[in-house]
C-alpha cells in the first residue's frame, strides 16, 4: 500500500455557492426540447457552441475552473465532456469519483460558470486514451466489447449505473448544466442495435430527460448505419468531421478528408456538428505547433463559418478546446504520447493562441445574434465576381439574413474583390467586398442590434451590449480591407468620429459608414430616433482584444474571467504585462482582482485605468540529485516469495499465447505500467538463447537479465493480430532473441530469468471489433532451449487512492513509494549523469515561492542526452508522463495543484536505459507569467 503522506490537489477552501444558473437559465427547471432548427430551453432557442474538455487530462480541480473560465471567455456557451470509464474503475465492481475523479464537482463548476454540458459517458469514448476509455480489466471479461454480449453488458451497465445518476442530477431540466446526453461514440462498424437501444433505455430509466445524441462518424463506406431511425435511434444524430485529417507535417494542405460540411442526419432535429475538428493528434511527430497551424484561424474561418450557413448547424462541439496531458498511463500508445496539447486553441499549459482569438470572434457573434438559431436557406446577394462565392440563410420570423462570403475555390489564398447586389430586409444595397487570402465572412442584414437597426454590413459583428441607456457594438474585418456599414434612422442622426478615419453619409433613412479596417476606429452616433450607439470598427486583431463578461465589454487584458457590479465594476482578469484596461460600462469605479484601481472616463464613455503587470519570477535550478539502482529483481537472490504465481493455462483473450503458461499481465490483474517476470528453471547446459515475444504497445521495450547478467532489450510488439479485417494476424509480435553468454548457465544448476516489460497503454477499439482492445500486454511467449520454466509476475502493488489506477506500474520505486514526497532517500548515492543499461532511479526536491496573485505555468524540460533511454517522471508522486530520448516530446507540463507553487516539491525519475547513456540535466521552464489566475 502506498503511504498517504502526499498532498492532494486543490479543492479551494470555503463552502460551495451551489448551482448559480447562467443568465438564460433563470428558470429552475426548464424543459429541453428541439425542432429541426435548434435546441430550446423552455421554448427559448439556443445555439450550442461548445468545446471539448477532458477533465481526466488535467489532474487539478483548481485548473479545471481556470480552464473552464478560459473556455467561457472564448465565447463558448458550452462544453462537451467525455467521461472515462477506465479512469474511475481499477477493477470490476470498484469505482472512484473522489479528488481528481470528482466529476460531480466538475459539473457543479460548469453550473457556477453558466456553461451548458453535452455529457458523453461512452461507455466507449476513443479519445486516444488507453483502451479508448474501456477499463483494462474488461480484457478479462468474455464477450465482444461494444455489443449486447452478456459479459460486456454486465460490465458496461455497472459503469452506466454509477455515472448516469451523477449526470441526471446535473441536467438543465433540474437547474443544472447538462443539455444533452451522447450515447456511445462513432458506433457504426459493429451495428448492434440492441446495444445502442440499451444505452438509451438505461439513461432514460436513470432519469435522463434531455435529448439523447450520437456522434456519427465518417463518410467512409463502412460507417453506414443510420442511428436516426429504428431500434437504438437517438433524438439528435450528429456528425463528426475532421476535414484536415492529421497531416501536421504539412500544415498548408486543405481538406484532406473532404469539404467538412456537416450534413443533416435527423430530419426533425437540429444539424449537430458533434465533433468538429479543432486541432489534431500528432501522428507523425511533427510537434503540436504544426497541428495548430494545420487547424489555424484560416481553416477555422472557412470551415466553421460554412457549417453555419451551408448546413445550417446550430449545435457545435469543437474537438478539442483544451487538450491537456495524458498523464500516467492514460495515452493510447499507437497515436499519441504524453502531451495531448492537440494544437488546440488553449495550449496544454493553458496559454491562449491565435486560434483562441478566432473562436472568440466567432463565438461571441454566434451567441449574440439570436436570429441565427432559426434559419432557412435564402437567396444570397449576387456577386459580380465568380471567384467570390455567396450563400445565405434567413430567419423566417425576423427576416434577418446571414451571408457567407468566401472564395468559390475554398483552397485558394488569392485576393479577390466583388460588388454585392444585396436584397436585404431594409432595401437593396450595392456594396464592395474583398476576400483576401484564405478567409470567409459571415455578414448580417436586417438585424436588430440592441436599439439599433443594422441594414447591411460588410464588416463582421463581434458582439454588442447595452449599458447605461446606450449600445456598444464591435464590428471588424481583415486589416487593410474596406468596410461598409449601413444603419437605419428615422431622421438624420448626429455622428461623431472619435478616432480613426470613417466617412459617413445619410440619405433615405440610411446612415452609411465607409472605412478601411485599420486599428480601432470609434464612432458615436446619437439622435436619429434611437438611443445612442458607440460603434467600434476594428481589424481582426483589434476585435480579439475585446472580452465580454456578464454583458460588460473589456479591452486590454490578456483574459477576463468575470466582470460584476453596477457603480463599481469588479474585474477578475489576467495581464501578461502592465498596460491600459478599458471597461465599457457606465460605472464610476473599478477593481481588478479585488484591488481598487484609479480609472478615468474617456470620450468614448468608457473607464480607462492603468494596471500593473506581473513581477518577474526566479526558478530554482534542479540540483542535488540522488540515485538508486532500479532492478534488484534481476538478481538471482531477490525475494519474490510474495509475487503472484503465473501458471494459468487459459485466457479470455482472443489472442492465444505462443507458449504456456499464459503470461499476459492483465490476466493477473496488472493492468498499467511495467511488469516484472521472474522465471526459474534448471539448466541442461545446452541452452543457447533466450527467445521471447512481448507486446508493449508502440514504442515500448522490454529488458532481459539471466542470472543477474543484463542480456539486452528489444522493442515490444504493438499487437498480435491487427484487430481489423484489413491486416493479417501477426504470429511473431515483439520478438527478442538473446544470446546466452558461455559459462552463464551450468548443467543441473538453477537459473533465474528476469524480464521487465513496459506497457505503453492499451489499444483502443475504434472499429468496435473487440480484438484490438483485447490485445494482451506483457510476455506472449518465452522459451530458453527446452527448459521447463516456472514463473512469477509482479506489477503495481495497489491502486493509489489519490492518484488513481493509471498512476503506477510495477517498478521497484513505484512498489516501494520512492515516488512519494514522504520517502527518505538519505541512503541513496549522489547521482551521476552517465547511466548503464537497465533501470535506475533519480530523486531531488526543490522549493518554489511563486507570487500568490500570479499564474506561472511550469514545465520540466529534458535536454538532449546521448544514448537511448526513457524516463517516467513523478512530481510529488504523480506520474506526469514519459520522456523518450528518441522524441518528440521534451517539455512536460507540471500543473499547479500537483505542483506546489509555494512549498517543497519532490521529483522522482525512473530511468530505463537500453544502452549506455548520458542523461542531460532537466530544468524548470516558465511557460508564461501572468498577473491574475483563477484564484
Ligand atoms: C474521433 C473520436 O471520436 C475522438 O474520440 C478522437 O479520437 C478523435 O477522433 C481524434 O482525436 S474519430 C474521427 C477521427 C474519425
Amino acid at each position: 500500500m502506498v503511504a498517504a503522506t502526499f498532498w492532494a490537489p486543490g479543492s479551494p477552501a470555503g463552502a460551495e455557492a451551489g448551482p448559480e444558473a447562467g443568465a438564460d437559465r433563470a428558470v429552475a427547471a426548464p424543459k429541453i426540447t428541439y425542432d429541426k432548427y435548434s435546441l430550446m430551453v423552455d421554448g427559448k432557442r439556443v445555439l450550442l457552441w461548445s468545446g471539448e474538455f477532458h477533465y481526466f487530462r488535467l489532474p487539478s480541480q483548481a485548473l479545471w475552473r481556470d480552464t473552464l473560465e478560459r473556455i467561457k471567455a472564448a465565447g463558448f456557451n458550452g462544453v462537451s465532456l467525455y467521461f472515462h470509464w477506465g479512469y474511475h474503475s481499477p477493477k470490476q465492481g470498484v469505482y472512484d469519483f473522489t479528488g481528481v475523479r470528482d466529476v460531480d464537482r466538475l459539473l457543479r463548476m460548469t453550473e457556477e460558470l453558466g456553461l451548458y454540458v453535452v455529457a458523453r459517458p461512452g461507455p466507449y469514448i476513443n479519445a486516444e486514451t488507453t483502451g479508448g476509455g474501456l477499463p483494462a480489466w474488461l480484457k478479462n471479461v468474455p464477450g465482444r466489447a461494444r455489443s449486447s454480449d452478456p459479459g460486456y453488458t454486465a460490465a458496461y451497465r455497472e459503469w452506466l449505473d454509477r455515472i448516469n445518476p451523477i449526470i441526471v442530477r446535473h441536467q438543465a431540466t433540474r437547474g443544472g448544466s447538462v443539455i444533452a446526453y451522447n450515447a456511445e461514440n462513432e458506433y457504426a462498424v459493429n451495428t448492434d442495435r440492441a446495444y445502442m437501444a440499451d444505452i438509451s433505455a438505461r439513461a432514460r430509466a436513470a432519469g435522463i430527460d434531455v435529448p439523447i445524441t450520437h456522434n456519427q462518424c465518417c463518410d467512409a463506406a463502412d460507417w453506414t448505419t443510420d442511428w436516426s431511425t429504428g431500434q437504438g435511434a437517438v433524438d439528435i444524430l450528429g456528425v463528426d468531421d475532421y476535414p484536415q485529417a492529421f497531416n501536421c507535417p504539412d500544415p498548408r494542405t486543405w481538406g484532406t478528408w473532404g469539404t467538412g460540411v456537416t450534413e443533416r442526419r435527423s430530419r426533425e432535429a437540429p444539424v449537430y456538428a458533434a465533433e468538429y475538428q479543432a486541432g489534431a493528434i500528432d501522428l507523425n511527430d511533427a510537434g503540436y505547433e504544426k497541428c495548430r497551424e494545420l487547424t489555424g484561424p484560416d481553416y477555422m474561418k472557412v470551415y466553421y463559418k460554412s457549417n453555419l450557413v451551408t448546413s445550417g448547424a446550430t449545435m457545435f462541439g469543437y474537438y478539442m478546446a483544451y487538450g491537456g496531458t495524458s498523464w500516467g498511463w492514460l495515452p493510447q500508445p499507437n497515436d499519441v504520447y504524453t502531451s495531448y496539447d492537440y494544437g488546440a486553441a488553449i495550449t496544454e499549459n493553458r496559454q491562449l493562441t491565435t486560434k483562441y482569438d478566432e473562436f472568440k470572434r466567432q463565438g461571441l457573434f454566434l451567441t449574440t445574434a439570436a436570429p441565427l438559431t432559426k434559419t432557412d436557406p435564402a437567396s444570397a446577394p449576387a456577386s459580380s465576381n465568380a471567384a467570390v462565392h455567396t450563400e445565405a440563410r434567413a430567419n423566417p420570423d425576423t427576416g434577418t439574413q446571414v451571408v457567407l462570403v468566401r472564395h468559390a475555390d475554398r483552397t485558394t489564398d488569392a485576393d479577390e474583390s466583388a460588388t454585392l447586389t444585396w436584397t436585404a430586409p431594409d432595401g437593396s444595397y450595392t456594396v464592395p467586398v474583398r476576400v483576401k487570402g484564405r478567409d470567409a465572412k459571415l455578414l448580417l442584414a436586417g438585424y436588430d442590434m440592441g436599439g439599433q437597426r443594422l441594414a447591411v454590413s460588410t464588416s463582421e459583428l463581434l458582439t454588442h451590449t447595452e449599458s447605461g441607456g446606450r449600445d456598444v457594438a464591435v464590428l471588424y474585418g481583415k486589416e487593410g480591407t474596406q468596410g461598409t456599414t449601413v444603419l437605419r434612422y428615422a431622421t438624420r442622426p448626429t455622428v461623431k468620429v472619435l478616432s480613426g478615419s470613417v466617412q459617413t453619409s445619410y440619405a433615405n433613412g440610411n446612415l452609411t459608414l465607409g472605412y478601411d479596417h485599420q486599428g480601432l476606429a470609434r464612432v458615436l452616433i446619437s439622435d436619429g430616433g434611437r438611443r445612442p450607439l458607440l460603434l467600434l470598427l476594428g481589424t481582426d486583431a483589434e476585435a480579439a482584444k475585446f472580452w465580454r463578461a456578464d454583458d460588460v465589454l473589456v479591452r486590454g487584458t490578456s483574459l477576463v474571467r468575470s466582470a460584476k457590479g453596477q457603480s463599481t465594476i469588479h474585474l477578475r482578469a489576467d495581464l501578461a504585462k502592465a498596460g491600459d484596461v478599458e471597461v465599457f460600462a457606465p460605472a464610476r469605479g473599478l477593481t481588478l482582482n479585488g484591488k481598487r484601481i484609479t480609472a478615468r472616463r474617456t470620450p468614448s464613455g468608457s473607464l480607462l485605468a492603468h494596471a500593473a503587470g506581473p513581477k518577474a519570477v526566479r526558478l530554482p535550478e534542479l540540483t542535488r540529485w540522488r540515485s538508486a539502482e532500479g532492478a534488484p529483481e534481476a538478481k538471482p537472490g531477490f525475494d519474490d516469495s510474495r509475487w503472484t504465481v503465473a501458471d494459468k493455462t487459459t485466457t479470455v483473450s482472443p489472442i492465444k499465447p505462443k507458449t504456456l503458461p499464459v503470461l499476459y499481465a492483465d490476466d493477473y490483474g496488472y493492468h498499467h505500467g511495467h511488469v516484472w517476470y521472474r522465471g526459474r528453471f534448471t539448466s541442461d547446459g545446452q541452452e543457447k538463447t533466450v527467445d521471447l515475444n512481448a507486446i508493449t504497445g508502440r514504442k515500448g521495450i522490454y529488458q532481459v537479465w539471466l542470472n543477474g547478467r543484463y542480456l539486452g532489450s528489444a522493442a515490444g510488439g504493438v499487437q498480435a493480430d491487427a484487430g481489423d479485417a484489413s491486416t493479417p494476424p501477426n504470429p511473431d509480435p515483439g520478438p527478442g532473441h538473446f544470446t546466452i553468454p558461455s559459462g552463464l548457465l551450468k548443467a543441473g544448476q538453477p537459473a533465474t530469468l528476469a524480464v521487465l516489460v513496459g506497457n505503453m497503454g492499451h489499444n483502443d477499439d475504434w472499429t468496435a471489433e473487440d480484438v484490438r482492445q483485447k490485445q494482451p500486454r506483457g510476455l506472449v511467449g518465452a522459451s530458453v532451449g527446452d527448459a521447463a520454466i516456472t514463473w512469477k509476475i509482479q506489477g503495481a502493488r495497489a491502486t493509489d487512492p489519490v492518484r488513481g489506477p493509471l498512476n503506477n506500474g510495477g517498478l521497484i520505486g513505484e512498489r516501494l513509494g520512492w515516488t512519494l514526497p514522504g520517502y527518505s532517500d538519505r541512503t541513496w548515492r549522489p547521482a551521476q549523469s552517465t547511466i548503464t543499461p537497465g533501470s535506475s532511479w533519480l530523486r531531488t526536491t526543490f522549493n518554489l515561492d511563486l507570487p500568490k496573485d500570479q499564474d506561472v505555468p511550469l514545465t520540466l524540460r529534458f535536454p538532449q542526452g546521448s544514448g537511448k533511454y526513457r524516463v517516467i517522471l513523478f512530481l510529488n508522486g504523480w506520474n506526469m508522463g514519459q520522456y523518450l530520448s528518441t522524441g518528440p516530446q521534451r517539455d512536460f507540463a507540471l500543473p499547479a495543484g500537483i505542483l506546489r507553487e509555494r512549498g517543497r516539491n519532490t521529483l522522482a525519475l525512473a530511468v530505463i536505459a537500453e544502452e549506455n547513456a548520458t542523461i542531460g540535466k532537466p530544468t524548470l521552464v516558465p511557460v508564461a507569467n501572468h498577473r491574475g489566475g483563477a484564484r
